[in-house]
């Protein structure tokens, strides 16, 4: 929604928002009318429609001035970027790195909703100390990070309304009495989650949900809103050593001076743990690893056949990550229907589909000091297993 005092008087109380079915020029608006202004009668929720140009003022504050016009609602509290497809991507992405020496793939790919269900079920499990640790440390510190990033705005990479985020949210009302929290995804059912979730926990709180990849929805905010960019759960372990350093300059750049950055990172430690934590007693690890093919099949009508196919993870000390597999159990005649690309998947050929890299949180300070990111503090927990570092984008 536009700042108050942007909206015509006539317009204030009025809910906005596009209806797209066939008529993309024209906003539905809702309006309720209070007992008294009704004359002590009973509430009356009416909509009516406009055309579109009665609200050039309809996208919010936190886009840039010249990213305004790219941005539309998809939905209320929602929004996604004119025309942009989201699924073009990713088939380009899955063929250009099946086709590697050695095969593998991107990370993003493991999130259909299988695959955002399983992640949530590992966030869970004894193995998987990540999350927990993390947790445990904004929930400690979520009161000293927000006193040091005196913010207006919260963007999450990510849609995850998880536990950790709400430790940041509550202390931002506490401290600020009001905030605007916008998180970036691609998954428009993780945004509604988020949103439902807000809503009712936090309704002070402004949401406004980006349906888009992080890059193109961290580049939209308004350099001038001062902002903490939150990126939780060693996400970044997930880059390769190109997309990491490139990931970080294009943030770094879209920062206004003074905004800051929360990361959360894994660190280097106890072999054993690390390997336990990716290959769980359960399974569930190798299922989310294997489901990507899954998943693939259906966006490319691929043949990847499932029972063919085993799970192995390794630490490599070398590079300081572990590394997920998928490995064939025996050769097999890979072909996608609807394109003309087919390639023999060898018996114990690997096709690496994840890593998750750990950190030395001091090196991660140094490394980002040349991307314009500041030290401002560390975080950690008493076993020093996992990081939360706040940044300060210096100018
Ligand atoms: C999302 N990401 C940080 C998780 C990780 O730890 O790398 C994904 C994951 N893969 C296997 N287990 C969890």
């Amino acid at each position: 929604m536009p700042s108050k005092s942007r909206i015509p008087a006539r317009l204030r109380g009025i809910h906005l928002y596009p209806i797209f079915a066939g008529e993309p020029n024209w906003i539905q608006c809702e309006r309720s009318i209070i007992p008294e202004e009704a004359n002590g009668s009973i509430p009356v929720r009416f909509s009516f429609i406009v055309p579109q140009a009665m609200t050039q003022e309809n996208t919010p504050t936190i886009f840039a001035a010249e990213k305004r016009a790219h941005w539309r609602a998809l939905e209320p509290e929602i929004w996604s970027i004119q025309g942009a497809d989201l699924d073009a991507v990713p088939t380009q992405s899955i063929l250009t790195t099946l086709w590697d020496q050695p095969r593998w793939l991107e990370a993003y790919h493991l999130y259909d909703q299988r695959g955002s269900e399983l992640f949530e079920q590992i966030c869970g499990l004894p193995e998987y100390y990540l999350t927990r640790t993390e947790n445990a440390i904004l929930e400690t510190h979520a009161r000293d990070i927000i006193a040091r990033a005196p913010v207006r705005c919260i963007v999450e990479l990510g849609a995850g309304y998880s536990k950790k985020t709400v430790h940041l949210l509550t202390e931002q009302l506490r401290q600020r009495g009001s905030s605007i929290f916008a998180p970036i995804d691609v998954s428009a059912a993780g945004l509604r989650a988020s949103r439902a979730a807000v809503r009712s926990a936090f309704p002070e709180i402004q949401f406004h949900g980006l349906h888009a990849r992080y890059e193109e929805g961290f580049s939209a905010i308004d350099k001038n809103l001062p902002t903490l960019f939150v990126f939780l759960g060693s996400t970044i372990g997930n880059f390769n050593h190109s997309d990491f350093p490139r990931f970080f300059r294009t943030l770094s750049a879209a920062m206004g001076p003074g905004d800051f950055l929360l990361l959360g990172a894994d660190r280097v430690k106890d072999v054993k743990v690390l390997e336990d934590a990716y290959n769980d007693s359960r399974g569930v690890t190798a299922e989310f690893i294997l489901n990507v093919f899954d998943h693939i099949n259906r966006l490319l009508h691929g043949n990847f056949a499932r029972d063919n196919m085993r799970y192995s993870s390794r630490y490599n000390p070398e590079w300081q990550r572990i590394e997920m597999y998928a490995v064939a159990r025996a050769r097999q005649d890979i072909r996608f229907a609807d394109i003309d690309a087919a390639f023999q998947w060898q018996k114990d050929e690997k096709i690496l589909v994840e890593i998750s890299r750990q950190f030395d949180p001091l090196r991660l300070q140094e490394q980002l000091r040349f991307c314009d990111l500041g030290a401002v503090e560390h975080f950690t927990d008493p076993r020093e297993w996992f990081s939360v570092l706040l940044f300060k984008k210096e100018s």
